[in-house]
């Protein structure tokens, strides 16, 4: 299948992230699809970071997992590894396809359960909330010692064939490019 559109990804906040400095770690997280990588800035000596921020990918695939990663930030050796977690959006996007309008604020619209299947540590919630859906998720981070993600997860409205068809929107163009950018450093 071809793009699909653009998930934005808000990595809210990490919960007693693994240590990896003498007492503390200086966390940071990788989001990977594919090809693309996008990252959030580090949080300098603390393991309960709350990055607040908003990273936007381009999924042209349902099947390419979405990995995010978490790792120490070093100044003199490399950054060691903090833990994963995969995003499992297909609940979502059987949400999206249901083609619904006009909810009340709130509504929950799909109920996820932690499964092997997903990295879910907590029930997580399909919300219809002005005019919008998301999906809240808390990740319980695999291949460490303890630790936890929440991040949050929306669509954009504006369909991708755009961008790579006749008609570029300048703004969602930048999104792509910078993306694809970073892809390569
Ligand atoms: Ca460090």
């Amino acid at each position: 299948m071809d793009a699909l559109g653009l998930l934005r990804i808000r990595v809210r906040r990490g919960i007693n992230l693994a240590v990896r400095d003498t007492r503390t770690s200086d966390p940071y997280v990788v989001v990977q699809c594919g090809s693309q990588k996008v990252k959030t800035r580090v949080e300098k000596d603390n393991c309960n970071p709350v990055w607040d921020e908003e990273l936007t990918i381009y999924i042209k695939d349902l099947n390419v997992p979405i990995t995010l990663s978490v790792y120490d930030k070093d100044t003199f050796t490399g950054d060691d590894s903090m833990g994963n977690a995969q995003i499992d959006i297909k609940p979502y996007v059987k949400c999206l396809k249901m083609g619904l309008q006009s909810l009340p604020d709130g509504t929950k619209v799909e109920r996820v359960q932690p499964s092997s299947e997903n990295c879910l540590a907590d029930e997580s919630c399909v919300v219809w909330n002005k005019g919008k859906m998301s999906q809240e998720m808390r990740l319980r981070l695999r291949n460490v010692e303890c630790g936890e993600l929440e991040v949050e997860i929306e669509w954009l409205d504006v369909p991708v064939h755009m961008v790579f068809g006749d008609i570029v929107r300048t703004e969602l163009f930048a999104v792509v490019t910078w993306n694809s950018c970073y892809a390569l450093m």
